[in-house]
């Protein structure tokens, strides 16, 4: 049987039941798709997901990638081999595709749902399979020639990466040093050695492009002075077919604690022979050329953490029911008392019910921010204006990406302690999804650049326009009927957890703004901004719990059976939430309010 244990009842929930995407579906930019469609697509891609695409995920962790330093190559395992092809071979990339590159232009928020199964499954081919996305970015980016360099990516499925990151510029891109220099007859050559690159050798592609940055000679410091290049594995032919070997070789693959199956390489451009780039747009605009992918990976990113807590869940769950042990509580004096499943112990199911509660909280989250997405799909079918969406989604990137890595590799420990001492074995799925899961909190920038991003940039920069609408939304719900009378504790819990967050960015508002008198207040705001982020992230996981216990309400009368299960579950989510999660904001507001710079002196030594 398949380790993972996917949750298509609630991707379905809140896709047609809470965010209501049959609405936008059947017109402007997803004319050609309908609900029924949607529902299809999800099955077989579950039906994938759970199956072969699942298959090697144990395999490839035990047998991972191997690298031939001779030839700079990497033979991956034949299992995963087998689940790649069967993935590409099925085609669903498509959806993220537009119309111009044969894809199905789905909305965003079914193409996440379906992502969200296949990374579960086994993210490593989630990863590997990124090469056609890749291309649609430089297909809108690219000049005529790499348009049609994106549309032979596609036709012949070649495989892509993103290069960033430096021995000395990881977090801080703009340190990097690789070079570029132009030939002066539309290539440049690039110089230096990328490293932690995923996916930029394998054996399952005839050809690779690294989507690269470097910096032309002469060009400023800084992230503002880097460009982004074409780099190809192989440069190509006019027919497509791979011509003469660039200079661009992997120099080492790591030896990671997990993703094992994932290759993450040292790349190194120039040493052998000349390392061949393309401009893209023939324009130098790298860093915001690169952020159009790097906001995708962050999207994928949080989708894979919290698809790995959905099915650590479900996996503890499963264990829970069956496992016997000790006597109801209750009873616990009764020596001779039956013993019970561990789901009557009440710690068990505190456990149990905050994982559920974080788990189907961020795959809301998830869900919600593609319907921002879908929603700026809309505008520009329809040639509209679609900023505020675009700003709420960047608002809610950092939350997806670093709240859902956070919490999600947190609360797979908790998984992993339902089941005893049999979690640490590797008889069960957990431990080596702890491992897959704990670079999600590092890459595609750390928790602590999610945080810093979502404060200075998308709060400060913004002018708290984004954050603003969406707290007033929050508010309004609370103050509102949702649940008719049945939600009104919870809903003033959630009133009160907005108004913490509120006066949480109040107050750090104020300490950067006194920081333009006195410096070292900036201090103040760098030690709060990740409790800002968590804080946050608390505060829009509760309300869209309950959202789906309004909506769980209003379905419950005349439910039966499993669904009566499922919309009794939801309710009790979003209560547990309320009462155990969202009183922890006053204290968070408490610790906010009364930072001082005390920590900053305190000498390194000291440490
Ligand atoms: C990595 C990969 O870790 C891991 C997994 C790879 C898996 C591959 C497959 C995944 C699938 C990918 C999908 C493909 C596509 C599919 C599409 C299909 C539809 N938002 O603040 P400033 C820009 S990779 C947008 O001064 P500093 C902006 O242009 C390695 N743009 O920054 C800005 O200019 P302006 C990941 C942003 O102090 C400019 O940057 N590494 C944003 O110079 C300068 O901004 C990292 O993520 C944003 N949020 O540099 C690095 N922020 O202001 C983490 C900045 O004029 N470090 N820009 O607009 C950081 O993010 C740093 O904060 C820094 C700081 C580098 C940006
Ligand atoms: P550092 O930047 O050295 O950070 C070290 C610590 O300091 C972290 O805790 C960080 O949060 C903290 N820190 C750093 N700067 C600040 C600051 N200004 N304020 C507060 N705290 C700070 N890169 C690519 O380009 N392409 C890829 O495909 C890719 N794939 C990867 C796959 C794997 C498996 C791994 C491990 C990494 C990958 N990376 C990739 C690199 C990844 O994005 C970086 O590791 C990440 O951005 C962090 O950089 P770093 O490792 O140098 O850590």
């Amino acid at each position: 049987m398949s380790h993972y244990q996917s949750n298509l009842r609630d991707l379905e929930f809140n896709l047609f039941e809470v965010f209501k995407r049959q609405d936008v579906l059947g017109s402007g930019p997803f004319e050609e798709l309908d609900e029924d469609t949607a529902r299809t697509i999800l099955t077989e891609v579950n039906r994938l997901a759970t199956g072969v695409v699942a298959e090697s995920f144990e395999d490839s962790d035990r047998n991972p990638p191997v690298f031939d330093p001779a030839t700079s190559s990497v033979t991956v395992p034949d299992s995963l081999k087998k689940s790649y092809k069967a993935y590409m071979d099925a085609g669903w990339y498509n959806l993220d595709l537009p119309q111009a590159l044969g894809g199905l232009n789905a909305p965003r928020s079914l193409a996440w749902a379906a992502s969200e199964m296949i990374l579960g499954a086994n993210p490593a081919v989630h990863m590997y399979s990124a090469g056609p996305g890749f291309a649609k970015i430089l297909y809108e980016e690219g000049n005529d020639a790499q348009k049609r360099f994106a549309e032979q990516a596609i036709e012949r499925g070649w495989g892509a990466t993103m290069v960033l990151t430096e021995p000395d510029a990881g977090s801080d891109v703009g340190a990097g040093r690789t070079k570029a220099v132009d030939q002066g007859d539309g290539t440049w050559h690039i110089d230096g050695v990328k490293r932690f690159i995923t996916s930029a050798e394998q054996d399952m592609t005839e050809n690779i492009f690294h989507l690269v940055l470097a910096r032309p000679e002469g060009a400023k410091a800084g992230t503002k002075g880097l460009s982004l290049f074409l780099v190809p594995k192989y440069l190509v032919n006019e027919d497509g077919s791979p011509g003469e070997r660039n200079g661009a070789y992997v120099t080492n693959v790591e030896h990671k604690m997990g993703l094992k199956a994932s290759t993450t390489c040292e790349l190194t451009f120039g040493a052998k022979h000349p390392a061949v780039g393309y401009l893209v747009g023939d324009k130098h605009d790298g860093i915001r050329q690169m952020f159009l992918v790097i906001e995708h990976a962050r999207m994928m990113v949080g989708t894979k953490a919290i698809a790995t807590l959905s099915t650590g869940y479900l996996n503890a769950l499963e264990y829970a029911k069956e496992r016997k042990q000790g006597a109801d509580l209750t009873r616990q004096t009764d020596k001779t008392a039956p013993r019970v499943a561990i789901t009557n112990h009440p710690d068990v199911r505190r456990s149990l019910m905050n994982q559920k509660a974080y788990a189907e909280a961020l795959r809301a989250l998830v869900l919600y921010t593609a319907t921002q997405q879908d929603a700026v799909q809309i505008a520009q079918n329809a040639g509209v204006d679609y900023s505020d969406t675009d700003a709420l989604n960047d608002l809610l990137l950092p939350i997806v990406k670093g709240v859902g890595s956070e919490r999600s590799y947190a609360l797979l420990s908790e998984s992993l302690q339902t089941l005893g001492g049999s979690g640490y074995l590797q008889d069960y799925p957990i431990e080596q999804y702890i491992r897959d899961a704990k670079i999600d909190t590092l890459y595609e920038g750390t928790t602590a650049i999610q945080a810093q991003d979502f404060f200075f940039r998308k709060i400060v920069k913004n002018n708290g326009e984004a954050f603003g609408r969406l707290v007033g939304e929050i508010k309004e719900f609370a103050a509102g009927e949702a649940g008719n009378g049945r939600l009104k504790q919870e809903r003033a819990a959630l009133a009160e957890a907005a108004g913490n967050v509120e006066k949480m960015v109040e107050h750090m508002v104020g300490d950067l703004m006194r920081s333009a008198e006195q410096t070292e207040e900036v201090y103040k705001v760098g030690l709060n901004t990740t409790r800002l982020l968590m804080s946050s992230g608390d505060l829009v996981l509760g309300w869209l719990l309950l959202r789906q216990a309004e909506v769980a309400l209003n379905a419950l009368d005349g439910a039966e059976g499993t669904d009566r299960d499922f919309y009794t579950g939801k309710i009790a989510a979003a209560r547990f939430f309320a009462d155990q999660v969202l009183p922890g904001l006053a204290t968070e507001r408490e610790i906010v309010e009364n930072v001082d710079t005390g920590l900053m002196e305190v000498p390194e030594s000291a440490f």
